[in-house]
Parts: structure tokens; C-alpha cells; sequence
């Protein structure tokens, strides 16, 4: 019998239990393990009812992700469904945890379903870009609506135990897990109820068979923001199958659509990014039996916008935090906008009505770096600049207490440097995080040359308590993210000099999927900070320049690379920002050529992944998966496409490293010359993946 999967009586109940650490994943021994059971239990006189219930953390948390793509194992999991499905004896699916994706096609399989208040259940396959391949597009539109199926499979979000029951997802909310189910199956044999099979059960689909516009519509608002993915629009077909053809017939197109999705490029990419981001909190050179060290309290320096967003992303995970400034004006002025933002949120149902103040109720406003003496991790939020740095961290170094983390938020300084100025180097790091800091979800942290290791594990333990996702980094100019970010930017520019026009960069750029392209993201900063900048450093971008001394700082003076209406952040093609271009080109004697949406798309990429590379070279990302989370989560680049390494793959690193090679002739910018370890891995015909043990996604 399995090892996985154990079956006991009580009271003619069978407990059927899973017990497969970590997530009770669907394996091919679970499948088997579940089939024995409960054939074996519909077998044995002695059991009038049957629970499925799962030992661990969670109830099955779905399909065995890293068996996709390889050649599949009996029993399928249609198969498993059936057997609880077809069963003459009632089937409770007993919850606790996350019952997602094929753990909640199996419990949907069940005649009954009871959970714990805690639990969530959910379909999520659209963020693996993939369907419910088990019968949940068939299934759950029938338990709840074809509404409520619409937003949990096509938005891919779980919901709550309070919830299900309301929509009749789960019968019974119980307190104790096991005793709850099988007093629930006692109650389901006293009462005689039927076997409630959902295959055979219409009834919520009435509605929308009479008014299908109720579907249609909860499918247009949850594909919104759907742009470039094809998993939510398969999802939405599937459902629609199961208001307009019986039940056999829908399974058999839900299942199409699912064979299609997992063998796509889309879906590969987007597993990979599941096993990226968990792979990318694994951090190397850290001694087993290190332990983070414990955070009840943080201190962070600036309430500005950096600060705020910091305090609120602390506050909403519960955390008590210390907001230190120089002045009660510049405190309140963050404080209230730190208020709004969540009285904002609250107002649109995104928190209930009594969070705003919770919230702030944590947050303790401050004057002084002194009082960041009780803080167990103090993060600076200050003005970008070494010196102010320097004194901040001097003055924290006085204050705060032994054994405290002491972060920067530094997009681009040295740590190190920072660190010297302390006398406790070992306790510095970097947590580099990405405005609007309450929501973007990256945060790179930055290994010193000397910090410890358990400062390092603190500082990723405690992101992912804020729901942000770690990557360890190493000390260098723009860290990983923001370094390949200026190799793209030197090209974006160029471009400009050889013949592009901004709109045309960014349109490329965009319809690779990134939210925004460089010059539109050029214009939301402000020009006119680099200005200032290349002016202090004596350096010159003619056509850059030429906009701001024409008083085009971008969207803050409605006009930049881009003219913007009152009130509008749409950027509109400017033909006076054409005539700018060719008379500083004229100027400079520089001629315009027509350039193709290929090779601005190149021009754009590649160059990063180069960097990328070096990146790699010099250890400062651990693996190239890390590099794609920083771009997944602190970019916004397209999830389809995995990040710019695993892109690369996907391309070829032959032929990324013959046409770097050709731009850096024909551009005359050795820059562009692939670094030393694409060079070796495009000879050798090898990837970037080759470089880190098989990765759990299957290929
Ligand atoms: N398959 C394989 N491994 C999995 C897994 C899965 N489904 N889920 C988690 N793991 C591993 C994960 O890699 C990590 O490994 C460890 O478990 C702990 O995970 C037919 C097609 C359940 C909410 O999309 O969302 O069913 O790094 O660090 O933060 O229709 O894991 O320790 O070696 O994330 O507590 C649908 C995916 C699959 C849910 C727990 N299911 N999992 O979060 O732990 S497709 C999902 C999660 C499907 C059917 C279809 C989360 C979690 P390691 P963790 P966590």
C-alpha cells in the first residue's frame, strides 16, 4: 500500500490521509495512493462514509508542479476524481490550509466539502499559465456561479472559508478538522442526504444559460489587465463550456485547452517563475543552523515617499514601526500621506473600514535619530547622496542598540563605504526597495563585504514576512537591477542619436510586454534630475539636454520626451520633441536612418542580458534566475517571458551574442561586446539555465 497515503476507520468512517511534505502536492504516489484507499474503502463493509483529509501544513496545495512536462504517470487525476466522485458512499473533503488548484478539483470531486476557518481555497493555475486541468472549469462554476468561477479561475485568487460557505463552496465551517468531518459525515448518514455528485448539478447555471451577459461581463473585468497572456482567456473558454455544453463535453474541452497551455512557451516561463522566486530565498554561503534574528520592532529614517511606503508595507504585515525625521512638519506630511493612502485603499473595499486606523496605530512618528534605539532593524530612507549616508549612519551607529540590523535603502551607493563609517559593519546590509514601496513586491537586499550571515538571513526572512520577495545581491553600482537597467537606458538613447524616435522605442519596448518603455518612464521621473546630475558630472546628452533647457522635465511640466494634457499622464507624440531631435542632430552633423522594430527590440534587450551576464561573472546574483525575479518583481517585465535570462534561453545565446557583436561594430561601442561567459556558453552551445542544477520546472 502507499507510503504516502494512509487509510484508518473510526466510528464506520474511512479517514483517508495524505501525509507528502511540503504541500501534499499531487505526485504520482499521492494520485495512487488516494485511488487505493478509497476503492479499498468503497470495498470494505465496515465503512459507511469516507474523509479525505491531509496531514502537514495544508490540504493538497495541487498537481505536483515539477512533473509537468514530463511523460505522465497512472493514475491520471481525472481518474482519482472519478473514484470519489462515483463512490456509493458519501465523500467529505476535509480542508485546512490552501485546497488550490487540483487539491480543490479533488475535494470538488467529494460530494461534500467542511474546512477550517483559516483555510483558502483557490484555483491559481492562470498564474502557471495553465487552466484547472481536473474538472475545476466544469465543477466549481456549478458549486458557485459561473461569477465567482469567473474571478477565481481567470484572476487565479483563493478565498476564504467564510466565503465558501456563503457560496456554498464548503458545507460547514468547523473548529476541529478531523472530529468536524467525521461528526459531518455521521450527520450526512443520520439525515440521509444524497450524494451531491456536481457533475450532475445545473442549477447554478441557469442564470447564465438564460443571460449569458453575466458571464461575459465577469469575464471582461477580470481580463482588464490580462494584456499579452493567453491563460486567463483559455480559463474564461473553458467556463463558458460549462454553461453551454453538458458536463462530459466541457471536461473534454477543458482538457484541450489545458494540453495546449502546459506545453506553451507562456506557461513554461511562468512555472519557471514560481520555482525562481522560492529558489531566489535560498541564500548561498550562509552556515546550516544559521538563524535571522528576531524583529518585533523597526526604526525607519525619512518619511518621504521612499520611508512612507516602507513604514505602511511594516504596518500592514502588523509590525510596530518607529518613523524618525528631522522635522514634525516633514513627519506629519509623510504621516498623512501614509493615512490617505490607506483610508484610499479601505475606501475601495481593498481593506476593511477600521484598518486605516490600525494601521497608523502602529506607526510611531518620531523626531531624531535617537530613537531608533529600540529598534531591532533600522532602515534608512534618506536623500541620495554618499554624505548624508555617511551621517545618518554614524549617528545610528551611536544609537542603536547591540545586535540591531542596520539597512540602507540605496538604489545605487556602496555598502561597504556605508558600513565603514559604523563599527559594526558586520550588522549593515542594503534593502533596496522599488516606489511605490507599499506595493511593489522586490526588495533587493545587499551583502556587505562583511555583513554577517544571520543579518543577511534577517533581513530576507523579515521581507518575506512584508510579502516582499528577497533577492541577495552583491555590492556594485545599481546593484542588478538598476545596473542593466542604465545598460538599456545608454541604448534608448542612442537609438535617439542613430534615428528612433521615442515613441517608436517605446512602443517596441511595450509591446514586449514592459508596462512602460524608457522614454514614457523618463518623463514619470522627471528629466530634469539627470540633468542636474550630468551637469554637476560635466557630461552631455544633447538631445536630453536640449529638453530641458526647453523646459521639458516630462510630466511635471506637461511636457517632456512626450506632451501631456492637464490632468492626463497619457503620453501624446510631440512633433516639436522630432523637430529638437533633428536640429541637435543637424547640429552635431549627425545624419537619422530609418531603424526597424527588431532591432530596437534587440538593442533593448540584449544589452541587459549581457550586463546580466557580467552580473554572473562577478557574483553578484547568485544564479540567473535571480536576476529574472529582481526583473519580474521590481520591473515589470512580462511574466510570460520568465525575466531576461531564461528570455535569453528562450532566444538563444548563439545568436544574442552574434548580434551584440554585430551592434557593437556597427555602433562603434565595445560595450556592446558579449561578456566573457555568454561568449563561453553561446560556444558551447549551453544556457544560462546550465549554469544552476536542473531547475524544478521541467522544460
Ligand atoms: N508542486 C510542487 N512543488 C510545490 C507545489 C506544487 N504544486 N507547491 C509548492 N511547492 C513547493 C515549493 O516549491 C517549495 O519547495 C515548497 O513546496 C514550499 O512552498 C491539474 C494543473 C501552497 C501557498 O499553483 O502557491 O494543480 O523551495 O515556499 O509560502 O488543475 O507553495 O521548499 O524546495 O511556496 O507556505 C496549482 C502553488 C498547481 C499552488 C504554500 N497549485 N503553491 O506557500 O511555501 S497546477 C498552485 C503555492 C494544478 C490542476 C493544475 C504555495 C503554497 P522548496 P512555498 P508557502
Amino acid at each position: 500500500m502507499s507510503e504516502v497515503v494512509t487509510r484508518a476507520t473510526q466510528d464506520q468512517v474511512a479517514i483517508v490521509t495524505v501525509d507528502s511534505p511540503p504541500v501534499n502536492a499531487l505526485s504520482a504516489a499521492v494520485r495512487r495512493g488516494i485511488l487505493e484507499n478509497v476503492n479499498a474503502a468503497v470495498a470494505d463493509p465496515a465503512v459507511q462514509a469516507i474523509v479525505l483529509v491531509c496531514a502537514g501544513r495544508t490540504f493538497i496545495a495541487g498537481a505536483d508542479i515539477t512533473e509537468f512536462g514530463k511523460p505522465p504517470q497512472p493514475p491520471a487525476l481525472n481518474d482519482v476524481i472519478a473514484a470519489l466522485e462515483n463512490s456509493p458512499k458519501p465523500t467529505i473533503a476535509a480542508i485546512h490550509g490552501t485546497a488550490l488548484g487540483g487539491g480543490l478539483e479533488v475535494a470538488l470531486g467529494c460530494h461534500f466539502r467542511v474546512a477550517v476557518k483559516e483555510a483558502k481555497l483557490g484555483l491559481p493555475e492562470v498564474k502557471l499559465g495553465l487552466l484547472p486541468g481536473a474538472g475545476g472549469t466544469q465543477r466549481l462554476p456549478r458549486a458557485v456561479g459561473p461569477e465567482l468561477a469567473v474571478q477565481m479561475i481567470v484572476g487565479g485568487s483563493p478565498i476564504g472559508a467564510a466565503e465558501a460557505l456563503k457560496h456554498g463552496l464548503v458545507e460547514e465551517v468547523v473548529e476541529n478538522l478531523v472530529a468536524g468531518a467525521v461528526a459531518f459525515a455521521k450527520k450526512v448518514l443520520a439525515e440521509k442526504r444524497p450524494l451531491r455528485r456536481l457533475r450532475d448539478d445545473d442549477s447554478k447555471l441557469a442564470a447564465a444559460k438564460a443571460d449569458r451577459s453575466i458571464f461575459t461581463n465577469a469575464v471582461a473585468a477580470m481580463t482588464k489587465k490580462a494584456r499579452g497572456l493567453e491563460a486567463p482567456f483559455a480559463c474564461a473558454d473553458a467556463i463558458g463550456a460549462a454553461i453551454d455544453l453538458p458536463f462530459e463535453e466541457g471536461l473534454k474541452k477543458e482538457r484541450e485547452g489545458f494540453m495546449k497551455l502546459v506545453v506553451s512557451d507562456q506557461s513554461k516561463a511562468q512555472r519557471y517563475a514560481f520555482f525562481a522566486e522560492r529558489e531566489a530565498a535560498k541564500v548561498d554561503g550562509v552556515p546550516d543552523g544559521t538563524k535571522p534574528r528576531p524583529v518585533s520592532r523597526v526604526a525607519i529614517i525619512g518619511a518621504g515617499t521612499m520611508g512612507g511606503g516602507i513604514a505602511m508595507s511594516f504596518a500592514n504585515a502588523g509590525i510596530p514601526v518607529t518613523l524618525i525625521e528631522t522635522g514634525e512638519e516633514q513627519l506629519k506630511r509623510g504621516l498623512g500621506i501614509m493615512q490617505k493612502n490607506w483610508e484610499a485603499t479601505a475606501a475601495r473595499g481593498g481593506l476593511p473600514p477600521d484598518a486605516p486606523a490600525k494601521r497608523m496605530a502602529l506607526i510611531t512618528g518620531l523626531v531624531g535619530l535617537e530613537n531608533v534605539k529600540d529598534a531591532d532593524l533600522i532602515i534608512e530612507a534618506v536623500f541620495e547622496t554618499m554624505a548624508v549616508k555617511k551621517e545618518v549612519f554614524t549617528a545610528v551607529d551611536a544609537h542603536a542598540k547591540p545586535g540591531a540590523v542596520l539597512a540602507s535603502n540605496t538604489s545605487y551607493l556602496s555598502i561597504d563605504e556605508i558600513a565603514a563609517t559604523t563599527k559594526r559593519p558586520q550588522d549593515v546590509l542594503g534593502m533596496h526597495f522599488f516606489s511605490p514601496a507599499n506595493v511593489m513586491k522586490l526588495c533587493e537586499i545587499v551583502r556587505g563585504a562583511k555583513t554577517a550571515p544571520d543579518a543577511l538571513l534577517t533581513a530576507v526572512s523579515i521581507a518575506k514576512k512584508i510579502a516582499k520577495v528577497p533577492v541577495v545581491v552583491g555590492v556594485c553600482d545599481g546593484f542588478v537591477g538598476n545596473r542593466m537597467l542604465a545598460a538599456r537606458s545608454k541604448q534608448s538613447e542612442k537609438l535617439l542619436f542613430e534615428g528612433a524616435l521615442p515613441q517608436q522605442v517605446d512602443a517596441v519596448v511595450t509591446k514586449f510586454g514592459m508596462p512602460m518603455g524608457p522614454f514614457a518612464m523618463g518623463d514619470l521621473a522627471g528629466l530634469d534630475i539627470g540633468w542636474r546630475s550630468r551637469k554637476d558630472r560635466g557630461i552631455k546628452s544633447e538631445i536630453a539636454d536640449a529638453l530641458c533647457e526647453a523646459g521639458r522635465f516630462g510630466q511635471k511640466t506637461g511636457k517632456g520626451y512626450y506632451k501631456y494634457e492637464q490632468g492626463s499622464r497619457a503620453p501624446m507624440p510631440d512633433p516639436e520633441v522630432e523637430t529638437l531631435i533633428n536640429d541637435t542632430l543637424a547640429k552635431l552633423g549627425l545624419k537619422r536612418r530609418d531603424i526597424t522594430d527588431e532591432e530596437i527590440l534587440e538593442r533593448m534587450v540584449y544589452p541587459m542580458i549581457n550586463e546580466g551576464a557580467r552580473i554572473l561573472e562577478e557574483k553578484i546574483a547568485a544564479r540567473p534566475s535571480d536576476i529574472d525575479v529582481v526583473w519580474l518583481y521590481g520591473y515589470g517585465w512580462p511574466i510570460y517571458r520568465g525575466g531576461p535570462m531564461h528570455y535569453a534561453d528562450s532566444v538563444g545565446l548563439k545568436h544574442i551574442a552574434e548580434r551584440l557583436s554585430a551592434y557593437a561594430k556597427a555602433t562603434n561601442d565595445p560595450s556592446l561586446e558579449p561578456a566573457p561567459l555568454l561568449a563561453r556558453l553561446a560556444a558551447e552551445g549551453k544556457t544560462f539555465a546550465s549554469l544552476t542544477q536542473p531547475s524544478k520546472a521541467a522544460a
